[in-house]
């Protein structure tokens, strides 16, 4: 790979910004107040994110290495000679490499993020491991992306969602992201998707409130994203990380509770908050095996495989269309 070709990295584009102001002044005036986790990731929340991946209690990413080690003969083989992977949410690149190993001449690799210089570093260190490999790095947010690059490689299309990124959508638009993935990878393609498993709270909720206080940091890290990109006077200390599992609804929360009735100015606007009102932050569905295949044959895949591991806490799908 010409490194000289990967997109240069550049100042956030004006639109990006105005875009996250509007959605953050729209989802603060909404209630309950939300804001979309996908604003969790700048340079700063991808690195706090690389941490939690890393912690004892956050299981969900040596649960998916330890099932992606043992099934990629079985991915590798399904995706055949010069495959072209695409990974929406790439973040660093890193699980990504069982697959490249285990597929026969892969041809080319398709990261999508909205962090452009966390994944051009990622990319950077990728190419100089897998030199035959195409990289074509797409700087965007893939739940708003329309269409797919031209891809230059001779084999199948093989998706990958790793991470159980798929959780942090609504089922309703897991199934419409489901979709649209399918419509842009076409006929033919696989789709690697990883996702977790309902399980007993304790384990969820220690998960997501560790001990060393990462994922509260990662949390928080949205209010102080605010203050640098929107001009904004959080008051770090005046909000608190909340998660907690809810199992009728099937899913862990993340909020930022407000400790004191308080006001707080973004971009000019004042936004009131009572005591104990929270932002919600994150939704991180956990699903039973039947009920995520029943979603993605409803998108239009059909399920060629289902792993799980010997504690049944996190599973991997390999679907084809
Ligand atoms: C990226 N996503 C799948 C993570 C999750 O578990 O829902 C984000 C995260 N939030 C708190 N910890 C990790």
């Amino acid at each position: 790979t010409d490194l000289s070709t990967l997109p240069r990295p550049q100042a956030r584009p004006a639109d990006a910004v105005a875009g996250f102001c509007a959605d953050v002044l729209a989802g603060l005036a909404g209630r309950p107040k939300a804001i979309s986790p996908k604003y969790f990731y700048d340079e700063a929340g991808s690195r706090l994110f690389d941490r939690i991946c890393r912690l004892p209690e956050y299981y969900p990413t040596r649960t998916e290495l330890e099932i992606l080690s043992a099934h990629a003969g079985d991915i590798g083989a399904f995706a055949g000679a010069g495959a072209a992977l695409v990974e929406f949410g790439s973040g660093s690149s890193e699980k990504v490499r069982l697959l490249l190993d285990a597929m026969q001449a892969p041809a080319a690799y398709v990261p999508i993020d909205i962090s452009g210089p966390h994944m051009r570093a990622a990319i950077a260190r990728l190419a100089r491991a897998y030199p035959a490999v195409a990289m074509q790095p797409v700087e965007a947010d893939f739940t708003r992306l329309a269409a797919l690059p031209p891809i230059g490689a001779p084999g199948r299309k093989v998706g990958f969602f790793p991470g159980s990124t798929i959780g942090n959508f609504t089922p309703e638009a897991a199934a419409g992201f489901l979709a649209g993935a399918g419509a842009m990878l076409g006929a033919g393609a696989a789709f690697v998707v990883g996702f977790d498993l309902a399980k007993d709270a304790e384990i969820l909720d220690a998960a997501y409130n560790d001990n060393q206080g990462v994922t509260a940091a990662f949390n928080l890290n949205l209010l102080a994203r605010i203050n640098r990109e929107l001009g904004a006077d959080f008051d770090l200390a005046g909000f608190r990380h909340r998660a907690f599992y809810d199992p009728a609804a099937g899913r862990v929360e993340m909020h930022l509770e407000s400790l004191a009735a308080q006001t707080v100015r973004i971009a000019g606007t004042p936004i009131a908050f009572a005591r104990g009102e929270t932002i919600h932050t994150e939704n991180s569905y956990k699903y039973a095996p039947a009920a995520f295949a029943e979603l993605a044959r409803g998108a239009g895949w059909r399920e060629r495989a289902l792993w799980t591991d010997a504690r049944g806490w996190f599973a991997v799908a390999l679907l084809e269309r």
